[in-house]
């Protein structure tokens, strides 16, 4: 399937891989670049020289673009940024924030850069400050979100940039591809279906808590702060939530998340740690390869957009 995001990253089918904290390192990323898609590597909250590291074991399982996500909450940030220059990256997206800082330098290299937005003002700044594309993201997403849906915020961004627009945010399957595109997006970012992917380095015990997960098994702490995670409910969000009520700090609430991604992701602590997933969850059934996944995607796709007879 070609659209303006495919051409311009030169890549042969419109899924991007969500640059997941913890979860989006160098073997995520080769395997969704070599099954067609754009593969990320999260740069999350690590120094520059460990996704240093990281964008170079990509470039030796694969040749195909991959890109890097700067999560811009991080106090490397500014490293990162300057580290995905000097290692030639070809892609870059950013998250939680705005990255005008760095527009310049990226676009002087040449790099495509495709920062994820979560309102229509952002997207519109993004633009004029040189952006490529947006991903604009829904609040089905995992992880830190925003207020609208991906049903409301990809139309409404759609119309108001001419850049192309990628929507992400409660898309499982075919089915979420489809309409995305009717929503005027020409790309997908998912994020949560490649959390159990084959090639995923994330712990079984967190794979089988999405894969048994169903449709409202997700929370989101941290709207009374201003900083919403949506998470899958346990021990941790439980807690969370009932602190919450009661009006605990923003310091004394982040004390019990503080490490709690790692703790799920690499020791598989589903009941204390972190299990950062989106809505769709629910929809997630199956292990299975990146290229199995995204094969079965776009054929249910181009037959719900008509592309096949
Ligand atoms: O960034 C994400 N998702 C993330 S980042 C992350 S790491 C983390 N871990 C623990 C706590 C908090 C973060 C986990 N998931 N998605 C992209 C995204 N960006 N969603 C929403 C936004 C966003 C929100 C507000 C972007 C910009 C913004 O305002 C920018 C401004 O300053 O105007």
């Amino acid at each position: 399937m070609k659209t303006r995001v495919t051409e311009m990253l030169g890549i042969e089918c419109p899924i991007i891989q969500g640059g997941m904290a913890w979860v989006a390192e160098h073997n995520l990323a080769a395997a969704v670049s070599e099954a067609g898609g754009l593969g990320l590597i999260g740069g999350a909250n690590a120094p520059g020289e460990v996704v240093r590291e990281e964008i170079r074991k990509a470039k030796e399982l694969t040749d195909k673009p991959f890109g890097v996500n700067v999560m811009l909450m991080s106090p490397f940030a500014a490293d990162v940024a300057k580290v995905i220059v000097e290692e030639g990256v070809k892609v870059v997206t950013t998250g939680a924030g705005n990255p005008a800082q760095y527009m310049k330098m990226w676009k002087e290299a040449g790099i495509t850069v495709i920062p994820v937005v979560a309102s229509v003002a952002l997207a519109r700044l993004m633009e004029r400050e040189g952006a490529d594309a947006v991903v604009a993201e829904g609040c089905e997403s995992g992880g830190h979100i925003g207020d609208s849906t991906t049903m409301t915020l990809v139309p409404q961004v759609a119309d108001a940039v001419s850049i192309p627009v990628i929507a992400a945010g409660g898309i499982g399957d075919g089915r979420g591809i489809a309409a995305a595109f009717m929503l005027g997006a020409e790309a997908v970012q998912m994020g949560t279906r490649f959390v159990v992917a084959k090639e995923s380095i994330v712990h079984e015990n967190y794979k089988q808590r999405i894969i048994k997960a169903k449709d409202i098994d997700s929370a989101v702490t941290g709207r009374s702060h201003g900083h919403p995670v949506r998470c899958l409910r346990n021990q941790m969000t439980r807690e969370y939530i009932r602190l919450e009520a009661e009006g605990k700090s923003f310091e004394e609430l982040e004390n019990l998340t503080i490490g709690g991604l790692r703790k799920a992701v690499l020791e598989g602590d589903v009941m204390n740690g972190n299990v950062m997933a989106g809505q769709i969850a629910g929809m997630v059934s199956k292990e299975q390869t990146c290229k199995e996944m995204m094969d079965e995607m776009m054929a249910q796709a181009d037959v719900l957009l008509g592309r096949t007879i």
